[in-house]
């Protein structure tokens, strides 16, 4: 007799190709999804992200109807009553005793230990599945990180563009330069003609959830108004194609870039969709080399777009996997202030972070300089607890699950794990902003101050911070100029500015 699967499909895997259903006859299969509180609470997700990751669900669990496959889908309004993933499954169980269930590898530890901890004693044997939608799989990124005394990305991607053969001319980068990153930050000219973004009409499944989300999750974060995301891989194709049309060609020089009047200036906004499973990494990175090859779009636009996929998506999954559990625990530079509360409301008079902190709320979307040298920068200085900035992220984006989050928020925006992922704090004082944004003009402080009522906070911040973390940064190299410039300060200066940072940062609330 066939052997009976439930194959357990979670809420970020939705691709048709997924490898828990691959060799499965759909005969003795019972596919399960379910919408369930333990998820939707375990943190505080934005309204949009729950919006999205629902309706998307629910579309992927109607495709697969379409398909043929026998689908037990539960909703979180719907008489279940389960909490997690266990409940769901021992339910599912009584009515189909199946001899397997099957999952495709989660995306966070948490459900690891749980398929691990109670799965396991349901009865039924456990085939936890490689997720193949990545390029590099856990075990070769442990491999290739084993022995190195540093985990460069620039040194795993160029083997990502070797092996995938994206923008290769033979062994050599096309074009004779793998990294054409000195090439991807202009500011932004004020006449520049911006694209639209794309958007998708909500259909009548998401209009049932965007009802759910706004009756059940009133107190979440954020706004539900004008959702726009795209739900299905009909629509996050169009969006992606919109992107390669209209704003591709302008990507790589402005990937840096910040503006008040455009929220997503020349990025792909894809994220989510390539999370969930609605799109595939190395397709679009291939039809992106397309747009090149073709003549469509300049070679540090495409670069740039691949070197975001092949090499930093792929490579902070690497590290999330090889170092977890403890990853989520480290802190570095010590820092243990709680996250000021504004990071919830945008109500703050500095402009910058009151423009990517009220996008965020708006839209469950910032582009990665927002997110690193802005929102990821203030709690930097400020010293914010990484725990508490690590459970803001993930909550509070379309596109966060941990494998991506936890490492871009750790790593690479709060130095926590002591320069694993980065060889310095990403750190900056109003300068960098005002240089790559228009925030300032439009901001009570001014940036070109140092230290008085109206000076920019984040140039006292920046200085403070470097001088509270002394001991512990001082002897990198990439921070020598900083120092040399802290050091240069008379010793009034300096304690000015210090004491400043300091009654600055008590004023911040919880
Ligand atoms: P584009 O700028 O158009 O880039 C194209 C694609 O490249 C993205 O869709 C994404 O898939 C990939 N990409 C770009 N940068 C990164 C990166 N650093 N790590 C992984 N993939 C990358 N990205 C997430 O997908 N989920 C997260 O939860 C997340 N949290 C972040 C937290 C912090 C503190 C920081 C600094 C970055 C985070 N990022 C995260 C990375 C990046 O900000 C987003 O991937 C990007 O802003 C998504 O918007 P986009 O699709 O318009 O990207
Ligand atoms: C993020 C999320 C949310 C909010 N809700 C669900 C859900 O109800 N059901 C589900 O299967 N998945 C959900 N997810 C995604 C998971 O919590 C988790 O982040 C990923 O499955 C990790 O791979
Ligand atoms: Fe931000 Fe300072 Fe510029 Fe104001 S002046 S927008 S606080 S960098």
């Amino acid at each position: 007799m066939a052997r009976k699967h439930l194959v357990v499909i979670l809420g970020d895997q939705l691709s048709r190709t997924i490898s828990s259903l691959k060799g499965c006859n759909k005969h003795d299969t019972l596919v399960l999804m379910a919408e369930l509180p333990e998820e939707a609470s375990y943190v505080w997700h934005h309204k949009k992200k729950l919006i999205f990751i629902f309706s998307a669900m629910r579309h992927f669990a109607e495709e697969l109807r379409g398909d043929g496959w026998n689908v037990s889908y539960h909703r979180i309004d719907g008489e279940h009553g389960f909490k997690s993933f266990t409940d769901a499954i021992e339910a599912a169980l009584q009515k189909f005793p199946a001899d397997t269930i099957r999952v495709t590898h989660p995306g966070e530890w948490r459900l690891k230990r749980q398929i691990e901890d109670d799965w396991t004693g349901l009865g039924p044997e456990i085939d936890v599945k490689e997720d193949d939608r990545f390029i590099v799989s856990r075990s070769e990124f442990c491999d290739w990180a084993k022995g190195r005394k540093l985990l460069r990305m620039e040194d795993f991607y160029r083997e990502a563009r070797k092996r995938t053969g994206l923008l290769m001319d033979g062994k050599k980068p096309v074009g004779g330069t793998w990294n054409l990153d000195t090439e991807n930050r202009k500011s932004l000219d004020g006449d520049l003609f911006v694209p639209k973004p794309w958007r998708q009409k909500p259909d009548k499944i998401t209009d049932e959830v965007i009802a759910l989300v706004v009756e059940r999750f009133a107190d979440h974060p954020g706004s539900s108004g004008g959702f726009h995301f795209a739900v299905t891989r009909d629509g996050a194709e169009a969006a992606f194609k919109h992107f390669t049309e209209n704003a591709l060609p302008s990507f790589g020089d402005y990937q840096d870039a910040m503006s008040s009047g455009h929220k997503f200036l020349y990025h792909a906004v894809i994220s989510p969709y390539i999370n969930v499973g609605l799109l595939d990494p190395l397709d679009v990175c291939r039809r992106v080399e397309t747009e090149y090859e073709k003549g469509r779009a300049p070679l540090n636009a495409a670069e740039g777009f691949i070197r975001q996929i092949i090499g930093w998506r792929e490579y902070v999954r690497g590290v999330y996997w090889c170092f977890m559990p403890d990853y989520a625990d480290r802190n570095a530079l010590d820092a243990s202030r709680p996250l000021p509360g504004f990071y919830w409301t945008g109500e703050t008079d500095l402009n910058c972070l009151k423009h990517a902190i009220g996008q965020t709320l708006e839209e469950a979307y910032a582009h990665h300089i927002q997110r690193l040298m802005v929102t990821g920068n203030f709690a930097l200085l400020a010293g914010v607890d990484p725990v508490q900035v690590h459970e803001w992220y993930l909550a509070v984006y379309a596109d966060a699950f941990e494998w991506v989050e936890m490492p871009n928020t750790i790593g690479m925006s709060q130095f926590a794990d002591g320069g694993l992922l980065g060889s310095k704090p990403y750190a900056c004082s109003g300068n960098y902003i005002n240089k790559m944004s228009d925030y300032c003009g439009g901001c009570r402080y001014d940036v070109k101050k140092r230290s008085g009522e109206d000076a920019c906070p984040l140039n006292y911040l920046y200085w403070d911070f470097l001088e509270r973390n002394r001991e512990k940064l001082e002897d990198n190299q990439r921070l020598r100029f900083a120092y040399a410039n802290l050091d240069k300060m008379d010793a009034e200066t300096r304690n000015a500015i210090v004491s400043q940072a300091r009654s600055f940062i008590d004023k911040l609330d919880g």
